[in-house]
């Protein structure tokens, strides 16, 4: 019996998430962004000067060590945590080559609770 009520509340917080995940995908909106590719431990904190050409070496290994690496938008301000888009490879793999530079990302961008997550499409260096 106790197995049962388990189970069933489980089933609905299952069902719960999805929902709310199906709502997400949805609230995505396609997206260009320019800015400086950081990594967003040091960016927030400001260790090492947390960005720009000082920081590019502790930018690399922070990103090669699995810091969620983020986008700075140069006309905003605004940091969004960068992920891949379906089909694409990890945002860390792909933006360490980039760290400290300013690119150009398509994708999608979603917001909630504060925080902003951008899945790169592609990827153009401003160069
Ligand atoms: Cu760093």
């Amino acid at each position: 019996m106790k197995t049962t009520k388990l189970f069933l509340a489980l089933a609905i917080v299952g069902l719960t998430l999805a929902g709310s995940l199906g709502a997400q995908e949805k609230a995505m909106k396609e997206a260009t962004i320019k800015g400086e590719i950081i990594d967003t431990k040091c960016y927030l904190t400001g260790m090492m000067g947390g960005r720009g050409e000082e920081h590019k070496d502790c930018a690399i290994a922070c990103i090669k060590g699995g810091l969620p690496v983020g986008i700075l938008e140069e006309k905003t301000g605004k940091v969004y945590v960068v992920v891949p888009a379906k089909g694409q490879k990890g945002a860390n793999e792909a933006l360490v080559q980039y760290a400290a530079e300013t690119l150009t990302l398509k994708g999608m961008f979603i917001e909630k609770g504060g925080t902003k997550v951008f899945a790169y499409n592609s990827i153009e260096s401003a160069k």
